[in-house]
């Protein structure tokens, strides 16, 4: 397949434009974001993505769990598109580019296209999917699990958020719920945009991350119940202290993953104490532990001990505690097809690049079971995500959109 010649890149204002006027909608107090999923703000975002997109000529569908495909025609109405695209959802205390930076460099890709008026033999589909991130709603790549089949549509509508509030009542409260079937579309590429959320790039001076690899992922919810009582009346002998059994069960969870250095990696980022009292021993603790490794045994020897030590620790100090696996998944390994075009995109461009595993988990390791995958990274500072402070320069946005636009046009094969 004809390659697009290396004078051809995106333009990096119009894309760093676009990044700012989307990190306008749901602001963080940080200067970051704070746009989850199907909250208002999800649904400004996905407005201002859908116009964007109909400005550059293209369709938009909308499937049942609200995951977003702008397609530009190509000359063969029957040639499987090329998708590509990530997640505009945000953490809590989310970034500017996590996410953002995938949707709106596949959009700067049509852009370009119709700039230089080049065609394609294949259609090229921008793709938002929804829930990426997992925050409000377990587990992360919720919508990119329904359509690779690998989570039920009525369990993804069920879950719930912190409120009790349904996935599936708040995907209609705010007009995203599309008609089509989840996971109908066939795909011949997905390609993924994503600034690294880690600090090997930068630190190698490196410009493209080739990602040829995903660590994998195991989310545990564990539940901890002791008694709650008086903080000041109650002797210490008599206390069954949730709180402190959390305490010693996360002490673990630093040892399991530290004793698979270097690369496993383990904490808890969710905690819920009940009732969460100055002045009230906690008689409940519920927390996830995130477990990753680039090897399923690893990730599947920390899971059985963190089971082991908790209840060890728990049958010492009286204490009931309870399991639920609430998200996971292998570790993937791309097509290499897809990702011999990603290097070779960075090679033409002069790019400077290495090959990567993902630290972190994207729409793109669950698309990877239904359709050749890979995924373009680029640096981001000091390798920091999930913080409002996340930042990345504009020629790290425009190396990465340009490798990624070589690599979807070269798939999707210039016609002229
Ligand atoms: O959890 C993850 O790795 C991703 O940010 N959802
Ligand atoms: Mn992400
Ligand atoms: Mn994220």
């Amino acid at each position: 397949m004809a390659a697009p010649a290396a004078n051809l890149t995106i333009n990096p204002d119009r894309l760093w434009d676009s990044l700012m006027e989307m990190a306008r909608i749901g602001p963080g107090v940080a200067g970051g974001n704070n746009r989850q999923t199907l909250t208002d703000e999800d649904a400004e975002g996905r407005a201002l993505f859908q116009r964007w997109c109909e400005e550059a000529g293209c369709s938009m569908g909308l499937d049942q769990m609200g995951n977003m495909f702008a397609r530009r025609e190509g000359t063969d109405p029957d040639a499987l598109p090329v998708y590509v695209g990530s997640h505009l959802d945000t953490q809590p205390t989310g970034g500017k580019y996590d996410g953002v930076l995938g949707v709106l460099g596949g959009l700067e890709i049509l852009r370009t296209l119709n700039d230089l008026n080049i065609r394609t033999k294949h259609p090229i589909v921008v793709v938002n999917f929804t829930n990426e991130e997992g925050t409000r709603y377990a587990p992360a790549m919720l919508s990119s699990g329904v359509f690779a089949g690998i989570h039920s549509q009525d369990w993804a509508y069920d879950r719930v958020d912190a409120e009790g509030k349904r996935f599936g009542d708040e995907l209609e409260r705010i007009g995203w719920r599309g008609e089509e079937e989840v996971g109908a579309r066939k795909m011949h590429a997905f390609f993924e945009l994503h600034i690294e959320q880690g600090p090997i790039l930068e630190a190698e001076g490196v410009d493209i991350g080739v990602v040829t690899h995903g660590q994998g992922l195991s989310w545990t919810q564990v539940t901890v119940t002791g008694k709650d009582a008086h903080t000041g009346s109650t002797p210490m002998p008599m206390r069954r202290n949730a709180g402190l059994g959390m305490a010693r069960i996360l002490e673990k969870v630093e040892e399991i993953a530290l004793s698979h250095a270097p690369h496993a990696v383990g904490a808890a980022g969710h905690i819920d104490v009940f009732p969460n009292s100055r002045n009230v021993i906690p008689g409940k603790v519920v927390f996830t532990v995130d477990f990753r490794s680039p090897e399923l045994t690893v990730i599947e020897d920390m899971e059985a001990r963190l089971r082991t030590e908790a209840h060890t620790i728990c049958d010492e100090m009286g204490l009931a505690v309870e399991f639920e696996k609430v998200g996971g998944f292998d570790p993937v390994a791309f097509d290499a097809g897809c990702v011999t075009a990603i290097r070779n995109a960075a090679e033409r461009l002069g790019y400077s690049h290495m090959n990567l595993i993902s630290g972190a988990g994207h729409d793109a390791c669950w698309i990877n079971r239904v359709a050749p995958t890979a995924m373009v990274m680029c640096p981001c500072v000091d390798g920091l995500s999930h913080n409002e402070a996340e930042e990345i320069s504009k020629d790290w946005a425009k190396a990465g959109a340009d490798v990624l636009f070589h690599a979807v046009v070269e798939t999707a094969e210039i016609v002229g």
